[in-house]
């Protein structure tokens, strides 16, 4: 914390304001007035297309536009050739990787951009898109990231000189030699075993219900650029469009209205957008792109894709020593992975769980292959969904093998509150939990015995040959870190992840906040207004939360990794405290007594002593812009403004109970009931806490059992559209039931742990524990994602569906 001015205090007891209200934002998103980038319309305005490579890798040998550029409603034909004169035909990746705005040599996956059409309206454009004659020459593609390091594979990114084949990086994490000698006294010992096993995360996409678009306004009389889009970071936006495009900052202007659920998926800067601008440079006019479902779930970022071994060093009682992980990650074609700078595998490190271990290490290498480039956060903060999902699978192998109950094997193996802030094998230092209590919660609320009880009974008329389900118990614990990120450690492209938040307190005591977070539907105009409220004692009514304007708000790295309450929040109570203060002041002179006289109470200032002679804030916001006569030194106005440097991430956790009946015969899976125990430290809002769980519950229903983006041997996507790509609906969904352990985290300033992604992190590896365990007596020991009736029938069989 930057302003030593400003006290931390500890998270309050009872927190004042905090508590389920209904969101503000909605009275517009009810009533179908929302206002998304595909609703702005300007005069004059010309609409954009895409022309994507029907093949995942060729060469190009030629591209004619003549024909394109001869239709009557096409103002211009930008190709690959079109951006290199402007030095504009490679942008960087997040990733410090470059990618391909549109392709100039090669097409490196099905669905890249080769070339842009600027038409009169958007039918057109399309219609032209036709007209444009590319010459391929095919390349055998790189689909299998198994294969693609092997000798004499093609190299995917030739244009990157001397680069003889698909390798991105190595990183590793945690003590080798340490982990090596603990496998090694394991192997050797009697009483201890080696668990081993292959686990895929599948490809998956964060498919949010609106694609991806941006509107670009060149103005040419003023050289300001306009840009509205679907960003989850505005600011960050914008500075890397000053930095690669070379316009001043203060000349761009990013704006980003309602946005329809993001994911992760609108973190990046994806070349439709670079397009758009320059689109409306050359023909100066406003010019709007908006891609279609298939274009997004195609071509804009995926997430997952990591082939991971596991190894477990556990005694026969079920002591967990260590672990091992191997990692290959399957890059696509460009590395366009969004996470900070150190982490070039994210938060993987935190594969450790949330047990106690004496040693970890994992390796990562990352390929590049003939698929769309991305590795998005698609809610998990930088690769932790990976992580849980990989230690929560590994435990309950463990299980498996030891033949032992797998929440008694996780009892035995949780940190205890006691051991808190716990310092991981891996280096993260987890700041609070009670993680055995959060699972006997849990457990509890689950009614685990009765349900193991009737699994038997249902596997003893299974195996009598009776028609009947076989019921599934799975359990996951998790623990995430959220809130990227502290300065010294954490950066995207350079820019520091801190975070600022300006309050501006009207003379009748109405306030306007400004923040750099962007909500995509998470209800920031709500939370971040009851933030403001319960520090000033206002109601949230009367705070006025201005969020997605570069023009309007401060500096900061936006909303992803559920990083906003950890860290925008953080600034919002914080800059709401300055303002406490110096209302104190005002106040002071007000009530004619020392500001040291003055006690915060009820959420007013009051003379200690005499609760009568008390001051609102809004009283004092009209005495600060009044004549009242101010001690000297001290400005008039309550308005102030900060910026927050995260000290630590928070870590919250939570424990999740899947049961699932599923019928061996077709290898159908019902998800009969979802227990969730989420503890996410103080809750601001809790109705809106439970909606995010909800949602991200449904997004593991998604994964675990019906979605993933897969290729054939050409490279094409086998899921580019919603027939294919299964979203979860209310059918598919359990009616879920929550629970919650409080846990605050000790060094926010009120004591609020990120929640926006922990369900997504947390529910697949329940599900597909359940469905494993259910299929126990098929002796099936692991299957991967998705877990679709094909797939669970093949594992039943004993025949696992390998992607
Ligand atoms: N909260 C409260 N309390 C607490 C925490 C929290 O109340 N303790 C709340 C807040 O304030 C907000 C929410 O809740 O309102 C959330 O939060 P957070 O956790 O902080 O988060 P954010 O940052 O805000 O957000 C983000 C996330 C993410 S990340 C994702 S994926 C997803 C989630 O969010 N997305 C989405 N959720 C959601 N929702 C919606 N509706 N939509 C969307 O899109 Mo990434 O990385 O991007 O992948």
């Amino acid at each position: 914390v930057q302003d030593p001015s400003v006290q931390i205090h500890a998270a309050p007891e009872t927190p004042q304001g905090y508590g389920s209200m209904k969101r503000k934002e909605d009275a517009r998103f009810v009533r179908g007035r929302g206002h998304y980038v595909d609703d702005i319309v300007l005069p004059g305005m010309l609409h954009g297309a895409v022309l994507r490579s029907p093949l995942a890798h060729a060469r190009i040998v030629s591209i004619d536009t003549s024909a394109a550029e001869a239709h009557p409603k096409v103002h211009a034909v930008i190709t690959g050739e079109t951006l290199a004169g402007l030095g504009l035909a490679w942008m960087p990746t997040l990733s410090y990787d470059t990618q391909a705005v549109l392709a100039t040599d090669k097409v490196r996956f099905q669905g890249q951009e080769v070339a842009f059409v600027v038409a009169d309206d958007k039918y057109s454009a399309r219609d032209a898109l036709a007209l444009i004659d590319v010459e391929y020459e095919p390349l055998t593609p790189v689909i299998d990231a198994k294969t693609a390091l092997d000798r004499g594979s093609p190299v995917v990114r030739d244009d990157k000189e001397g680069k003889t084949d698909n390798h991105i990086f190595d990183w590793e994490s945690g003590d080798s030699a340490a982990t090596d000698k603990v496998f090694a006294e394991a192997e050797a010992a009697e009483d201890q075993v080696v668990v081993t096993a292959d686990v895929l995360y599948p490809r998956v996409h964060p498919a949010p219900l609106e694609t991806c678009g941006a509107l670009a306004d060149m103005d040419p009389v003023t050289g300001k650029l306009t840009l509205w889009t679907t960003t989850q970071a505005p600011h960050a936006h914008r500075t890397l469009y000053a930095m690669v495009a070379g316009l001043p900052e203060h000349k761009i202007r990013v704006v980003s209205p309602d946005i329809g659920g993001g994911f992760g998926n609108k973190v990046g800067i994806y070349p439709g957008y670079v397009c758009a601008i320059v689109a409306s440079i050359v023909t100066g006019k406003p010019v709007k792109w908006m891609e279609d479902r298939s274009e997004n779930l195609m071509s804009t970022s995926f997430a997952r894709d990591y082939h991971m071994r596991g190894e477990v060093a556990v005694t026969k009682d079920g002591r967990i020593r260590a672990v091992r992980v191997d990692v290959l990650a399957d890059h696509g074609a460009f590395n366009a992975t969004a996470q900070p700078t150190k982490f070039p595998a994210g938060f993987f490190g935190v594969f450790t769980g949330s047990y106690d271990l004496e040693a970890a290490h994992c390796a990562v290498t990352g390929v590049y292959t003939n698929k769309a480039s991305g590795g998005v956060a698609y809610a998990c903060s930088f690769r932790i969904t990976e992580a849980v999902y990989l230690i929560e699978r590994l435990v309950d192998i463990v299980a498996h093998d030891l033949e032992m109950d797998p929440a008694e094997l996780r009892m035995k193996n949780l940190l205890h509150a006691d051991q808190f802030p716990y310092q991981s094998a891996t280096g993260w230092v987890y700041d609070s939990g009670d993680y055995p209590h959060t699972l006997q919660v849990a457990l509890d609320k689950a009614g685990y015995q009765e349900l193991r009880a009737e699994q038997a009974e249902r596997r003893r008329r299974h195996e009598a040959g009776e028609r009947v389900d076989l019921l599934g118990i799975g359990l996951s614990f998790f623990t995430e870190a959220v809130g990227a990120g502290p300065r010294r450690e954490m950066d995207i492209l350079g820019l520091g992840m801190a975070d600022g938040a300006d309050l501006r307190v009207h003379p009748t005591g109405k306030a306007v906040l400004g923040i750099s977070a962007q909500t995509q539907g998470q209800g920031h105009e709500t939370t971040f207004a009851q933030i403001v409220a319960a520090e000033l004692g206002m109601s949230p009514d009367d705070i006025e939360v201005v969020h997605g304007d570069t023009d309007l708000t401060p500096f900061g790295l936006g909303t992803y990794g559920s990083r906003s309450t950890p860290v925008s929040g953080a600034a919002t109570a914080m800059v709401a405290r300055k303002v406490r203060e110096r209302a104190r002041i005002v106040a002071a002179a007000m009530l004619e007594v020392s500001a040291d006289d003055l006690e915060w109470n009820d959420g007013r200032w009051q003379v200690a002593g005499d609760p009568e002679a008390s001051k609102t804030i809004a009283e004092i916001a009209l005495a600060a812009h009044s004549s009242l006569e101010l001690p000297e030194g001290v400005e008039g106005h309550l308005d102030a403004s900060c910026v927050y440097n995260p000290p630590n991430l928070t870590y919250p956790c939570g424990a999740y109970v899947a049961v699932v009946d599923v019928d061996p015969r077709t290898g159908t899976v019902n998800v009969r009931r979802f227990i969730a125990v989420d503890d996410c430290g103080v809750r601001i809002n809790p109705m809106i806490v439970e909606g995010q769980v909800h949602g991200g519950l449904a997004d593991g229903v998604g994964m675990a059992l019906m979605q993933g983006i897969a290729f054939d041997l050409d490279g094409n996507c086998l899921g580019g559209s919603m027939m294919d790509y299964l979203l979860p609906t209310s059918l598919e969904c359990p009616s879920w039931e929550l629970g919650e352990t409080v846990t605050p985290s000790p060094h926010h300033p009120i004591g609020a742990k990120g929640i926006g992604e922990s369900a997504t992190v947390g529910s697949p590896p329940a599900i597909v524990n359940a469905v494993v365990d259910a299929l126990g007596p098929y002796g099936v020991r692991h299957a991967d994602m998705p877990l679709t009736p094909a797939a669970v029938w093949s594992a039943a069989q004993g025949r696992p569906l390998r992607t």
